[in-house]
């Protein structure tokens, strides 16, 4: 289905408002809301919770009905605010809810989105959140939209579209913002790996990030031990770097964090600095974007990463796009006390024959912990 068919499918239900936190699934008509949604009425969310809350927003100001787009990985944070305000035992608030199936059974998907996409259905059911099934025939989604809105207005309340793979077709992004930066991310994870000794520990984030971290590690023919994949849990790969640094402080742990990972539950920051673990180097590599699923934009070039790490506590603090620079930030950071915060800019992009983890996150695990010295456990 073409995503500007269902996109008029929304305006025919007066669907106006749409927020959510992009998935590759969704890429599609994420990228055609981008291009055709007043920017007022388009609000690219921290996190799937908070397009909740956006959208409850929405609904108290006007009385509209929003949508709220996410990848199944999302319902997780989007419990909390739909049970607990939007469900009708609350305060019934009518949203429809876009949901990319990663995971879908009988289709092959990474690790992290087999259990998941497993009991997707299951949990919404468990929620009392009625659903239908979206599809690339127009017409039976077109039914599937109309049963759902008509659901969602007569009980006032939260109801979802799941959205199997390959449900719409290719469109690509207009609005682009192209950025002149000297690195991409691959380069910036290239260079800090290099700086790193055998010693050193790294946890890094969700998407391409740790792929690129998996594939840097094959080339140079270092093994995985020293790697914490975060592959699943966007958002959260700080706080397993912060519990691991606490819990040795014999070791140097780095984050390989991602702007749209940091921002997705930038509290973590606060944790971070405050409990002035020393021992953690965290490093956002910012390109503005949510570059694994698609490209769409986040609030990373408009915030102020290095105001607001300092605010949080952070004992060093900086920033660079330029590779010469990066090199020697991470050399004169080897023995400094933390918790250190560093942002590198850079253009988003990656390659197309960009792999994926060849292990298991088990024996990823397993090779972690052992190479910790941790043999049973
Ligand atoms: C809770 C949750 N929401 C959405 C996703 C889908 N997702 C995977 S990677 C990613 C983008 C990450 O952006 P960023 O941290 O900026 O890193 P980049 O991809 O730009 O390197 C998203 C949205 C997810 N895995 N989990």
């Amino acid at each position: 289905m073409l995503a500007s068919v269902f996109y008029d499918m929304l305006l025919d239900q007066d669907i106006r408002f749409y927020t959510g936190v992009p998935d590759s699934l969704l890429a599609d008509i994420c990228a055609y809301i981008t291009d055709n949604a007043p920017e007022s009425n388009h609000v690219i969310a921290a996190n799937e919770g908070a397009a909740a809350g956006l959208a409850t927003g929405y609904h108290l100001g006007t009385g509209g009905m929003p949508l709220v787009y996410m990848q199944n990985s999302g319902l997780g944070n989007v419990v909390n605010p739909l049970l607990s305000i939007a469900d009708p035992e609350v305060y019934s608030i009518p949203m429809l809810l876009l949901i990319g199936w990663r995971g879908e059974p009988g289709v092959h998907d990474e690790p992290q989105h087999v259990k998941q996409g497993r009991v997707t259905t299951e949990l919404l059911d468990a929620m009392e959140v009625p659903w239908r099934m979206l599809s690339k025939d127009p017409e039976a989604s077109l039914e599937a939209l109309q049963e759902i809105c008509a659901e969602i207005r007569n009980g006032s309340r939260p109801g979802a579209l799941v959205v199997p793979k390959g449900t719409f077709e290719s469109y690509k992004l207009q609005k682009e913002i192209p950025t002149q930066f000297a690195m991409n991310r691959e380069d910036a994870v290239k260079i800090i790996l290099d700086s790193l000794n055998e010693q050193d520990r790294v946890v890094s984030t969700t998407g391409k990030t740790s792929r690129e971290v998996f594939e840097y590690r094959e080339e140079c023919g270092q093994g995985h031990a020293n790697d914490f994949l975060t592959v699943g849990a966007m958002g959260h790969t700080s706080q397993i770097a912060a519990g691991l640094a606490l819990s040795r402080p014999d070791q140097r742990v780095w984050c390989l964090d991602g702007d749209g990972s940091a921002l997705m539950h930038l509290g973590s920051l606060a944790i971070n600095g405050s409990r002035k673990i020393s021992n953690l180097i965290h490093i956002v590599i910012n390109n503005g974007a949510h570059d694994s699923v698609g490209g769409q934009p986040t609030a990373g070039f408009a915030v102020d990463f290095c105001t607001i790490a300092d605010g949080c506590g952070y004992s060093i603090v900086t920033t660079t796009d330029s590779p010469a620079m990066l090199k020697s930030i991470l050399k004169g950071i080897r023995d400094s006390e933390g918790p250190i915060f560093l942002e590198v800019q850079v253009n988003k992009g990656a390659r197309d024959n960009l792999g994926r983890p060849t292990t298991t996150p088990t024996e990823n695990k397993n090779d972690f912990m052992s190479a910790l010295g941790i043999a049973e456990y």
